[in-house]
């Protein structure tokens, strides 16, 4: 009997170089079933920047530009694509002849996704979309003609479900966590239900091309892959997908969507990247990295000293103990994330949902410092009802601690997220509307603060946070986008990447100047 053939699209920025963990293991779950797999991946062409005009789609320039990153060299390894995506996906699809075609996407990729398929409408064939944006918006994703299926949630169990169905031409209409569009145009919509981490077998890295496994990381690139250790988040942030995830499976399966993988699972992970895959760093790609109790950290970090392995990891400031900063630095810990996100107290507890005073951000940002941990902060302007002032307030709580590196970004409203509904409810967004990557500043003009001066802010927020506050009247003319302003701007952006970012300001030097950048060693 021959297989049944599944073409997975990731229809995804120039540049964002990180494995998707979603895909890599769902084709793994159908090889693992003998169905015949194989990937169109939009990563390194070069013409996907002309998708939009804007300058969304190269991460890793548009990123460096706006300082969200040290920039990092062109590896030998990564490779651009200067064909035509287009081209070369119709192609795939006549060569491959897949019987299903399987995309992955978050928002900011759906419509270069749909602009993919709508190149190889004539070839008709069946088409499913899952991944976070189909997830939180079935209904709009199905309102696509290019979409068929939509797969709300896990897609472990359902995928090599509808695999066999279509394989034996049954029906496939109550596959659970799948929504389906009728003839009619109906929606038939099933169960959401949970899968067993600890039946997945190892993410099927072959699906991708090498040239994939290499991302920057703080100046460096390195051969990177990402673990799974947790899926959920206990927090409730209002602008991340995270806490609905959560709150979909309580309402709707009636399950606790927090867990983590078993130690014989992870260490089995683990073990693949570093001798077979000769992984050089790992990404813990878990929303809270410290979610896991003390024990469990400790239990971990054990299994781990085989591994040996420098990594990065993400997590909240209020999980910040001495303790456990010790034990992953023991581990290896190379760079570890935080959201501060916004700077005033009260405005973080109403609009953002995150509770938890000033002195904490502070304290665990100065403790990490202090026991020589380079972090990276991450910050949002323009939530909506913010104003200047309030930008200002999330300016003097970076200026507070030290870290290594700050990002910023424009905040854009996912949908299923709760700040959605509010930009929604204030005119803001439309419920249908799709939002660009972080990278693709304001989605909306306010009337106390606008897209444009939301752009200058992000501009010039290293600035400001930096250079002492006798220049911020400086810094405020290199928020401009004018002839002036950008003058001004590559000045202050020279300034700070030579004091800042060059590699030849020892970390000594930089915290006896009592600088916010001390530079630890690389
Ligand atoms: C790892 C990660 C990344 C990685 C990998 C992204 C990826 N596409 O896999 C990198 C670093 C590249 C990344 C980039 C970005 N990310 Co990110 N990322 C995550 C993170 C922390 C984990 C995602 C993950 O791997 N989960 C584990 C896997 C197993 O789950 P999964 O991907 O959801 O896949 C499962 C199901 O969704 C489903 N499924 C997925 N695809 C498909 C396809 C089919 C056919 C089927 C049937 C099922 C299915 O089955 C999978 C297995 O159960 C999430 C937060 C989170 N916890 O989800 C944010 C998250 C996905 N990222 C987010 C954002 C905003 C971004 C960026 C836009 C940021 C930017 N720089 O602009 C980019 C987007 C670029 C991109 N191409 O993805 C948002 C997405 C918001 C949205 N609604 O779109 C999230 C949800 C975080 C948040 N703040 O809410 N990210």
């Amino acid at each position: 009997m021959s297989r049944l053939k599944v073409l997975f699209l990731y229809p995804n920025g120039k540049g964002m170089t990180m494995l998707p963990p979603g895909i890599s293991l769902l084709s793994a779950v159908l090889k693992r079933e003998g169905f015949i797999v194989d990937l169109f991946d939009t990563t390194q062409y070069d013409s996907v920047e002309e998708f939009e005009k804007k300058e969304t789609l190269d991460h890793k320039k548009t990123g460096e530009d706006k300082m969200q990153f040290r920039p990092s060299p062109q590896h030998e390894k990564v490779i651009v694509k200067y064909t035509n995506v287009y081209e070369d996906f119709r192609k795939k699809v006549i060569d491959f002849g897949p019987d299903l075609i399987a995309m992955s996407c978050t928002e900011n990729m759906f419509l270069l996704g749909i602009a993919l398929l709508r190149k190889i409408k004539d070839l008709k064939v069946l088409t499913l979309a899952g991944g976070i944006f189909p997830t939180f918006s079935p209904k709009l994703a199905l309102s696509y003609d290019e979409i068929d299926i939509v797969c709300k949630g896990e897609g472990e169990a359902a995928l090599p479900l509808l695999c066999r169905k279509l394989e034996k031409n049954e029906s496939y209409e109550d596959v659970t966590n799948l929504h389906i569009k009728k003839k009619n145009g109906d929606i038939k919509v099933n169960p959401t239900g949970m899968i067993n981490m600890d039946m997945n077998p190892l993410i099927d890295v072959n699906l991708f091309e090498e040239s994939r496994f290499y991302r920057p990381m703080s100046g460096s690139v390195y051969r990177m892959f990402p673990v799974e250790t947790h899926r959920g988040c206990p927090y409730k942030c209002a602008f991340c997908n995270s806490p609905s995830t959560m709150e979909m499976y309580k309402t709707e399966a009636g399950t606790n969507y927090l867990r983590r993988k078993s130690f014989e699972q992870m260490s089995k992970e683990l073990l693949f990247y570093k001798n077979e895959m000769k992984a050089e760093y790992l990404y813990f790609w878990a929303d809270t990295f410290f979610s896991w109790s003390q024990k469990d950290l400790e239990t971990f970090a054990e299994i781990y000293q085989e591994i040996n392995l420098p990594f990065w990891c993400q997590t909240r400031p209020e999980t910040i103990t001495k303790k456990r900063i010790e034990i992953v630095i023991s581990m290896g810990l190379d760079k570890m994330s935080l959201g501060v996100e916004h700077g005033n107290y009260e405005f973080r507890k109403k609009y953002i949902d995150r509770k938890m005073p000033n002195y904490i951000i502070s304290d665990a940002l100065n403790l990490l410092h202090d026991m020589g941990v380079r972090t990276t902060v991450n910050n949002i302007i323009g939530f909506p009802k913010e104003t200047r002032e309030l930008v200002f307030d999330t300016i003097r709580l970076n200026r507070s601690f030290k870290t290594y590196d700050r990002s910023v970004c424009s905040f854009v409203p996912f949908q299923g997220t709760p700040l959605r509904k509010l930009t929604d409810s204030l005119g803001y967004t439309k419920p249908n509307d799709i939002q660009g990557s972080l990278m693709a500043g304001a989605s909306y003009d306010m009337p106390q603060l606008g897209r444009k001066e939301i752009a200058g802010l992000v501009r010039t927020f290293n600035f400001y946070c930096s250079f002492p506050e006798e220049r911020w009247h400086q810094i405020k003319k290199a928020e401009e986008d004018s002839p002036e302003g950008n003058k001004i701007h590559n000045e202050l952006k020279k300034e700070f990447m030579d004091k800042y970012w060059s590699k030849s300001i020892s970390f000594e030097q930089a915290a006896a100047e009592n600088d916010p950048h001390a530079t630890l060693p690389t």
